[in-house]
């Protein structure tokens, strides 16, 4: 069992409907540890930095357009396998292929508005939490139901 870090976006379409407390506490309820919160905007630096691996595909200027385009919310949460758990509680990355009951099925219906980011391996966790947490903003501590929520 692998300790993880990984980065959450409540981008901003689920901040302009007013989903962000609704995201974060379906992480929450299923057992991530929360260690970092902030409300902020993207400039078209960090969205150059933070979807390198996409600036060079034809959809990225919307993609840069939107993710720009309002306030989201960038959370770390951390625990055991926390990458995996946070990926497969958002769903695939088409809400119109997401499993019901996921978050991106629940709340989403189109690719370009699917409400949540989640990095994809533990690298990319480090390498995200990076460009939007300084290392004084993320908090180390220990939960008193840890032992409720793993064996
Ligand atoms: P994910 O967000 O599930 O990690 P990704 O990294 O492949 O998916 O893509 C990043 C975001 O870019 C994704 O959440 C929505 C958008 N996107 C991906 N593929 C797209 C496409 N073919 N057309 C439009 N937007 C796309
Ligand atoms: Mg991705």
């Amino acid at each position: 069992m692998s300790t993880e870090r990984t980065l959450v976006l409540v981008k901003p379409d689920g901040v302009q409907r007013g989903l962000i407390g609704q995201v974060l506490s379906r992480l929450e309820r299923r057992g991530l540890k929360l260690i970092g919160l902030k409300l902020m905007q993207m400039d078209e630096a960090l969205a150059n930095q933070h979807y390198a691996e996409h600036v060079e595909k034809p959809f990225f200027p919307g993609l840069r357009d939107f993710i720009t385009s309002g306030p989201l919310v960038a959370a770390a949460f951390e625990g055991a396998n926390a990458v995996q758990l946070v990926r497969n509680t958002m769903g695939a990355t088409n809400p119109l292929d997401a499993t019901p009951g996921s978050i991106r099925a629940d709340f989403g219906v189109d690719l370009g508005r699917n409400v949540i980011h989640g990095s994809d391996s533990p690298e990319s966790g480090e390498r995200e939490l990076a460009l939007f947490f300084e290392s004084s903003e993320l908090v180390s501590w220990d939960r008193d139901v840890e032992g409720w929520i793993y064996e």
